[in-house]
């Protein structure tokens, strides 16, 4: 395990990055190889990626920040953006899809953030839908944000959070025991402009699969990094509770949760709680 002692000096070595330290050695064809905004603090990437999108910029615009005054979780929650220890990063995406698939591009970055954390050695898995989790404690979440219209979305946004080399005493007690740190889970600092340059070609690498495959490829790959399927699950939904055991995928990327009576529901939007068996 990492002390608090080795996660101060891990934060000096891995101070700043800039445009032209992600683009070096850099492997994707298209995405983050024209414009890089990298910020010492800001409200939220996604925010300033929301902007940039709105001003014009192509797809594969990236947004990345030190920290966040405004880190935002899914359903207005936060998002704990310490300066220096996480990866703070939003991508203009513009699928030309319609707004009801937009979810499905949860499952392509929680795919590509879990191949990446595996090539630091690390065992992650995903939570449904959007929560990489490493032995069990969150240590990576996405936020799929999106223009609201009728016709196809003109852009998506990708926001990803990572804790790298975080300290555990650098968030609030009421989520210290839920969340980690790759430095923790890997016992060693590592270098978020690595990481940055591995997510950013798997995430290319399956939003294409995703694109010119089928969604079902994707699927396919989340379902063998998941932990939630084959679960007993309560699932908070807005304004109720289903406790069930998680069947399936639907191919939409909903998770089927079957009741103890025997009722299957689908669910598409809600957060799941992993229960101990009966
Ligand atoms: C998420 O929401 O997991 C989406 C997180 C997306 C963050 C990125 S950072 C770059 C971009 N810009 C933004 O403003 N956001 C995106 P959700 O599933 O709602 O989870 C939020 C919950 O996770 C919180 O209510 C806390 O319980 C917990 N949490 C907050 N900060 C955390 C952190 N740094 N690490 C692990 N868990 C955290």
């Amino acid at each position: 395990m990492c002390n608090r002692q080795s996660s101060i000096v891990n934060r000096q070595s891995y101070s700043s990055f800039s445009a032209e330290s992600i683009k070096e050695g850099l492997r994707t064809r298209w995405l983050g190889k024209g414009l890089i905004r990298c910020y010492e603090t800001i409200d939220s990437t996604n925010i300033e990626a929301k902007r940039l999108a709105h001003a014009g910029v192509p797809e594969g615009t990236i947004v990345l920040a030190e920290s966040q005054s405004k880190g935002r979780g899914r359903m207005e929650r936060t998002w704990v953006s310490p300066r220096g220890g996480g990866i703070y990063l939003s991508v203009v995406l513009r699928p030309g899809i319609l707004p009801g698939e937009v979810q499905k591009l949860t499952f392509v970055a929680a795919v590509a953030l879990a191949f990446t954390l595996r090539r630091f050695g690390i065992a992650p898995q995903i939570k449904w839908p959007n929560d990489i989790l490493v032995n069990g404690k969150k240590v990576a979440g996405i936020l799929m944000e999106l223009t609201a219209g009728t016709g196809p979305v003109d852009f998506v946004i990708v926001g990803i959070g990572i804790n790298v080399n975080t300290s555990t005493d650098e968030f609030p007690l009421s989520i210290r025991n839920l969340v980690t740190s790759i430095n923790i889970v890997a016992d060693r600092p590592v270098q978020r402009r690595e990481i940055i340059k591995i997510l950013l070609l798997q995430l290319e690498l399956w939003y294409e699969r995703f694109l010119t495959e089928s969604f079902e490829t994707v699927l396919e790959a989340w379902r063998q990094l998941s932990n939630t399927l084959g679960e007993r699950v309560m699932v908070i939904l807005s304004n109720t509770k289903l406790e069930g055991v998680a069947e399936a995928l639907d191919a939409d990327g909903s998770l089927m949760v079957r009741e103890d009576k025997g009722k299957l529901h689908k669910v598409i939007v809600g957060d799941v709680v992993h229960c101990r068996p009966l």
